[in-house]
């Protein structure tokens, strides 16, 4: 842990992390200084917030390297590239570097459980919260998922816990992070635009276990291509979840699909039929709740009633709303090629396709098959739709489209009744919206202006 009282800190990036942050340095008697690249007018909102915190000074507009070289330490912003010239600086003059989730872990009082992946962070974040709070814990989920841990950590104590969404980004910065239990839900191709190749994604994101020990528990995807590596890697007790046709000999401790209904540790929870949650993902992701919240200390009765009872999160296969017959559901939080196929096997064919946005260098190519199978026509928006029609136009037909009002429209027109408009960019939000949150809204908006219109036809 890093003692800060006293000392010079340099905060990189001022966005969620980056100021919260900044008030636990303050709180803890540091000098901060505070460095972005985005100019004072479009941070208002947390120059706003920052307003009255002890010792804080933002340097913003610019992140000049030269202001780390003086600092005791240095606490880094998730989004802020590794290959960074203000970190490259703090390496060559010896200034440690962490990230705002190391931090926040030092100065934590209550204990925390954690889990990464490629997809479905979010909805198995939240589900373990909820089951935890239905056991009568109370608990807060945080990191990735929206609340920065550093913030937190101010309203936990040492009787609560914190369930903790990372994303690879948190863990590149780490040292002593050590949840008691960690997961990872599954591994597949993105951010291989900030990721030299797969391998270096991969070793990523095999952090959350490394500062575990012997009676911490582990967490696999029996269903995941790198679930053996990671086996060999772990220290701490292994635990398994996933669907259990996929395992070849004996069951190892978990919690797996079997049968038709959800098993823990050998004890039958809840028919896999009851989940509200649609598509096979969404029972791994189940699995992968009910064993973190059993062994954070949640009783069968409390996980069996949260996962009959969850509707699912925000941005994830959320239903957006139906007009003419054509249900469109908003997908906003799908950022990669991956999140993409989980969504379109989620829902029967026709299917209407939105794709679009910054580009994460992925592959949709790997959406071929599914396309054809399920797909009438694609809709492709934002900086990459030309790497869209070109990767995908032989597998159905691609529009194009520039405001997110012409990209509804057109899904719209293209749509039939009974069928699915299915937004899943499939892509990062940053080239036409503040966050992926910000383009769900606007998706849902558009929706019901839709809406709108159509029942003013009518009338
Ligand atoms: N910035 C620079 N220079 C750069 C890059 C960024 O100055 O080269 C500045 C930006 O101007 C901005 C600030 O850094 O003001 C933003 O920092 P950030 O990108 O780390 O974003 P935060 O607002 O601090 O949000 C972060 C996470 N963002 C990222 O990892 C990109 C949020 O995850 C997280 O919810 C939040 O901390 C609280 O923990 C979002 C995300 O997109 C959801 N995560 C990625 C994903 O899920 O795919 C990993």
């Amino acid at each position: 842990m890093h003692y800060v009282k006293g000392k010079q800190v340099a905060v990189i990036g001022f966005g969620r992390s980056g100021f919260a942050a900044a008030r636990l340095l303050s709180v803890h008697g540091a000098h901060v200084t505070v460095l972005d690249d985005k100019t004072p007018e479009k941070l208002g909102e947390w120059i706003e917030k920052a307003r009255g915190l002890a010792q804080v000074q933002l340097v913003l507009g610019g992140i000049d390297p030269t202001r780390v070289s003086n600092a005791d330490l240095v606490v880094v912003s998730p989004g802020i590239p590794a290959n960074h010239m203000a970190l490259e600086r703090a390496r060559e003059k010896n200034v440690p570097v962490i990230g705002e989730l190391e931090l926040a872990f030092g100065y934590c009082n209550a204990p925390v459980i954690a889990l990464t992946g490629t997809n479905g962070k979010t909805t198995t974040t939240t589900l373990v919260a909820e089951m935890m709070n239905a056991a009568g814990k109370k608990t807060i989920a945080c990191g990735n998922i929206g609340k920065a841990f550093a913030e937190a950590v101010f309203e936990l104590t040492a009787e609560d816990l914190a369930v903790l969404e990372v994303s690879s980004f948190q863990l590149d910065s780490i040292e002593e992070f050590r949840p008691q239990v960690a997961a990872i839900l599954n591994v597949t191709p993105d951010h291989l635009d900030r990721y030299a190749n797969m391998q270096a994604y991969v070793e990523s994101k095999g952090r959350i276990f490394e500062n575990q020990k012997k009676g911490d528990a582990a967490l696999l995807n029996v269903g995941d291509k790198y679930t053996p590596i990671y086996a060999t890697l772990i220290k701490s007790d292994l635990y398994y979840f996933g669907f259990a046709d996929l395992v070849r000999g004996d069951l190892k401790p978990g919690c797996y699909v079997r049968n038709g209904n959800i098993e823990l540790l050998g004890r039958q929870l809840i028919k896999a039929s009851e989940l509200q949650i649609p598509g096979p993902h969404n029972l791994e992701n189940a699995c992968a709740a009910t064993l973190m919240a059993s062994l954070a200390g949640a009783s069968d009765e409390a996980i069996s009633k949260t996962l009959r009872e969850f509707k699912g999160v925000e941005h994830r296969l959320e239903p957006a709303g139906e007009v003419n017959g054509v249900r469109f559901i908003n997908d906003s939080k799908g950022t990669n090629v991956d999140s993409v196929v989980k969504a379109l096997e989620s829902f029967a064919k026709p299917i209407v396709l939105i794709l679009g946005g910054k580009d994460k260098a992925g592959d949709f190519t790997k959406l071929s098959a599914l396309v054809k199978e399920k797909v009438t026509r694609i809709v492709a928006f934002g900086e990459c739709k030309n790497k869209i029609v070109e990767q995908l136009s032989s597998s159905a037909t691609v529009v194009e489209a520039d405001t997110l009002e012409e990209v509804v429209n057109g899904a719209f027109v293209a749509s039939a009744k009974g069928g699915v408009v299915l937004f899943s960019p499939g892509c990062a939000s940053f080239d036409m919206f503040q966050n992926y949150e910000d383009r769900g809204r606007q998706f849902k908006a558009a929706v019901a202006k839709l809406a709108e219109q159509k029942k003013a036809v009518k009338a």
